[in-house]
C-alpha cells in the first residue's frame, strides 16, 4: 500500500508539463473479445488505461485488466465506483474521496472497507481527492453516490474544495463533471484549481474532441480522461 512507480511517472510527467491521457473502459460495457483489437486502435498519446464504473458487476474488473495487461505495457490504473472493483493485478489504483458532496459513505467508509483487501495485495495506492462539478446532466455518479456535483457557477468552491482535498494529504485532484457530460469542466475552473494546487490535477467528463482535449490540457490539466468518445468510435 505505497505510493510508487504510477504516481511517480504522472508526478514527473506534471513537472515536466508533459500531457497525459487516459482512456476509461467501463468493464461493464466493454466487450472481452474486442481489447487487443481496441487498445490497438488507441491513439498513440494514449499513457494509461483506467478501469471502472459506477456499477460493475463482481469479478468483471479483474477480468478486463487481465486482458489488457496481455495487449499493452500501459500502466493499468484502477477508477473504481466501488470497493468490489478492487483488482490486484492492476499496476495502482486511485483511491478515491468524494469531497464534492456529502456523503461519508464516499469519503471515507468505502476506503474503510477496502482496507482488509489492500492489505493483503500488493497495489500501489494514490490517494486522490475526487470532485463532482455539474456537466449539465445527471451523472452516474450523482446518481449512485447520492450526492450533488458543484455547479460550475462557483469556481471559488471548487477551488476551495480542491486545495482542502491537497491539505488533507491527497496526492492527485480528479475533477469530474461525469461520465456523458454536456458541459465538460470550464477552461477558468481548471486554471483556477491548477494555479492553488501543488499536486497534478486530472480532468475527466464530457471531453470528446481533440478541440475540448487541448483547451483542457492549456487550461491546466495534467491528465484528461476519456471515456465515452472511445466507446462510441
Ligand atoms: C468519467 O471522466 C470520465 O469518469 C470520462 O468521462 O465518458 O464523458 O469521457 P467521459
Amino acid at each position: 500500500m505505497k505510493i510508487q512507480k504510477t504516481y511517480k511517472a504522472i508526478l514527473d510527467a506534471s513537472e515536466k508539463n508533459q500531457k497525459l491521457l487516459a482512456v476509461l473502459l467501463d468493464p461493464e460495457k466493454f466487450d472481452l473479445e474486442k481489447t487487443a483489437e481496441f487498445l490497438r486502435r488507441l491513439p498513440s498519446e494514449t499513457t494509461h488505461i483506467f478501469v471502472g464504473g459506477s456499477t460493475v458487476p463482481e469479478g468483471q474488473t479483474q477480468e478486463l485488466v487481465n486482458a489488457i495487461k496481455l495487449h499493452t505495457s500501459r500502466p493499468v490504473v484502477l477508477f473504481p465506483g466501488d470497493v468490489s472493483q478492487i483488482s490486484k493485478n492492476a499496476d495502482a489504483l486511485l483511491f478515491l474521496s468524494l469531497f464534492s458532496g456529502a456523503n461519508p459513505e464516499y469519503l471515507v467508509h468505502q476506503q474503510i472497507k477496502a482496507v482488509p483487501l489492500l492489505r493483503s495485495i500488493d497495489l500501489e495506492v494514490i490517494p486522490t481527492g475526487y470532485i463532482l462539478v455539474d456537466g449539465g446532466n445527471d451523472s452516474a455518479v450523482s446518481v449512485v453516490t447520492k450526492t450533488h456535483p458543484i455547479s460550475q457557477s462557483e469556481p471559488g468552491r471548487i477551488v476551495d474544495t480542491a486545495v482542502a482535498a491537497e491539505l488533507t494529504g491527497k496526492k492527485l485532484i480528479y475533477l469530474e463533471a461525469g461520465s456523458g457530460a454536456l458541459t465538460p469542466v470550464r477552461a477558468e475552473i481548471i486554471s483556477a484549481v491548477k494555479k492553488e494546487l501543488q499536486i497534478p490535477l486530472i480532468v475527466g467528463g464530457g471531453i470528446r474532441t481533440k478541440e475540448q482535449l487541448k483547451a483542457a490540457y492549456e487550461a491546466g490539466a495534467d491528465m484528461v480522461v476519456m471515456g465515452t468518445a472511445f466507446e462510441t468510435n
